[in-house]
Parts: structure tokens; C-alpha cells; sequence
């Protein structure tokens, strides 16, 4: 039985991120690295609008800076029945309850050799904010992470506070990305480098980033995310991009929202602390239920 301990539990709620060791096998992330590199490299989902870039197509459609695929488990079905999938559902259904359902997955490709970063965000922010959004989200990379090739970092209990004022990166209202402008201090990012198999968990307000790729190879991540059905909010407490028109472009859909981060760096320019990413100890057993899917109703 996949279980967090109590005091990692509490952590998760404190922090609004933890980091969970040996989620996936080896092979597990093997595997899900030969799936992210054929369905990208067919461009699965691009007619669809799932395939995009965070950022504007400078170097052209060919040459994305950070690519997301969002739901590849459209185009490769197999997604769903992974353990991996599985796993994360339990862990999911003991943070949020019982009722945690799938809501969705998305392949995330930083070519070596870019300046380019996801820039804070917050999840949220990509969302309708008349809907409460309760979501976890599995940040699973698929080589080993570090400041090099732009591993995850978070502002602890920043889940706690209101979802902050986002806008397209770079002011400009033609990229997909969002970035956070205002209300948070870089120099309190926790950083989050880790081997292969691990993942990190953050809740779907928690502020995170992920630096640059000065390293010779491509960092891929593949992220799942659980949450409770939705409910209407009991108040539209931000209203950050959402819903706005900013130089006539109307704020994406929250279907493909998610991609509407990154930043241009600005935010996090020199100041970000190496204060390191708490080790969790729990080592997630390789057998389970499978995963439930639930349409965001
Ligand atoms: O992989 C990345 O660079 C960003 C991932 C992310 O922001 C997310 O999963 O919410």
C-alpha cells in the first residue's frame, strides 16, 4: 500500500511542495522518455492545440524553446495504465481524499543550450477563477535534475496566499506563457535537484520556476496531476490574467492554459537561494489499483 507518512503529509500542507523519492522505476522513466521523444518528434497534438511553446515562436515552430504537451495520454493511452500513473493516484487520494480523480498530464522538453526558464507561476493561474481548483501536481524528470538543466524550485507556503497577478512573459500577448510579475521574493526559491526516479508534488497555487538548460543535453519532464472535482469558488478571490484582454488577446482557455507560463528570467535574476529541496524517505511500493480518469466536471 503507497503511503506518506504523516509528517510528510504535513510538510506537503506547510510547504504547498515536497519531494518524493523513487516514484518511478528506472525502467518506468525509460520508457516514458522513448514515449515524450516519439510523440514529440511526431508532433502529436499540435493540430489540437496541445503542442505549443511557452514561448513566441522566435526561432520558428521547429525549434521550440520550452515545448509542452499537454494530455499525451490522448495520443498514447498507455500513459494511464502505468504504474507510475497509478502510484501517484494513491499518494494524490491521501492528500486530497478520496475523491481525487486524474486531471491531466503534459510532456515538458527544454532544449540543451537555452537561456530560456518556466518562469513563476502558479497553476492557477492558467485557471478560471470562479472555479476552486483543487489539484496536486507530480513533477516527474526524466534524467537527473540540477541548477545546470533547470531543475524545479518553489516558495514555500506561498499555496497559502491568493493566486498573484500574472501576464504574458515578456509583456508580449503572443506567447502562450504566463509569469508571475509580483508579490514574491526569489531570493526565498527552494531549489529541487534530484536523481532519476524521484519526483516533487506541489499544490496547484504553490509558486515554482525552472531554470535555464546549460547543460549538453535536453531536460524533459512528464507531469500528472490529480485533483477534486470542481466546485464554484466561494469568492473569484484573484482575478490575475484570467479572463482579461491584454492588447486584445484574450486569455487562453483553461483547457491549454497551463502552458501559459515561463518568465524571461527577469524575476529570478542572481538572487535565488540554494536552500535544498527536503529528502523525503517514503519509497513508493510498484503495485496498485489502477488509475482512475475523471473528466474535470
Ligand atoms: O518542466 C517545466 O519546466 C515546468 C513544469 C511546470 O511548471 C509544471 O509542471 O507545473
Amino acid at each position: 500500500m503507497t503511503t506518506l507518512s504523516q509528517q510528510q503529509c504535513e510538510r506537503f500542507w506547510k510547504d504547498g511542495f515536497i519531494r518524493l523519492e523513487q516514484v518511478a522505476t528506472h525502467a518506468e522513466v525509460k520508457s516514458l522518455r522513448a514515449i515524450g521523444d516519439r510523440l514529440l518528434r511526431d508532433k502529436a497534438g499540435f493540430k489540437e492545440g496541445m503542442l505549443f511553446d511557452f514561448y513566441p515562436e522566435g526561432d520558428g515552430p521547429e525549434r521550440p524553446k520550452l515545448a509542452q504537451l499537454h494530455h499525451p495520454s490522448h495520443f498514447e493511452r498507455s500513459l494511464l495504465n502505468s504504474m507510475l500513473a497509478r502510484r501517484a493516484q494513491r499518494v494524490a487520494m491521501q492528500l486530497l481524499g478520496p475523491k481525487a480523480r486524474f486531471v491531466s498530464d503534459s510532456f515538458f522538453h527544454k532544449p540543451a543550450h537555452t537561456d530560456a526558464v518556466t518562469p513563476w507561476h502558479q497553476d492557477e493561474a492558467f485557471t478560471d477563477p470562479c472555479i476552486e481548483h483543487r489539484e496536486v501536481n507530480f513533477w516527474v524528470p526524466l534524467q537527473p535534475v540540477s541548477l545546470e538543466n533547470g531543475c524545479m524550485q518553489f516558495i514555500a507556503g506561498s499555496h497559502l496566499g491568493p493566486v498573484l497577478p500574472h501576464g504574458p512573459i515578456g509583456s508580449d500577448p503572443t506567447t502562450h506563457g504566463l509569469e508571475c510579475v509580483s508579490g514574491f521574493d526569489t531570493a526565498e526559491a527552494v531549489v529541487c535537484p534530484f536523481d532519476l526516479c524521484d519526483c516533487t508534488i506541489h499544490y496547484g497555487r504553490t509558486l515554482h520556476f525552472a531554470g535555464p538548460n546549460s547543460s549538453n543535453g535536453p531536460r524533459y519532464a512528464y507531469s500528472l496531476v490529480f485533483g477534486l472535482p470542481r466546485r464554484a469558488a466561494p469568492r473569484a478571490s484573484s482575478a490575475a490574467f484570467r479572463g482579461t484582454t491584454i492588447a486584445g488577446c484574450r486569455a487562453m482557455p483553461a483547457c491549454t492554459s497551463r502552458a501559459r507560463a515561463a518568465s524571461s528570467g527577469r524575476a529570478s535574476s542572481g538572487r535565488t537561494s540554494i536552500a535544498r529541496c527536503a529528502s523525503s524517505t517514503t519509497r513508493i511500493p510498484t503495485n496498485g489499483n489502477s488509475v482512475q480518469n475523471a473528466s474535470r466536471a
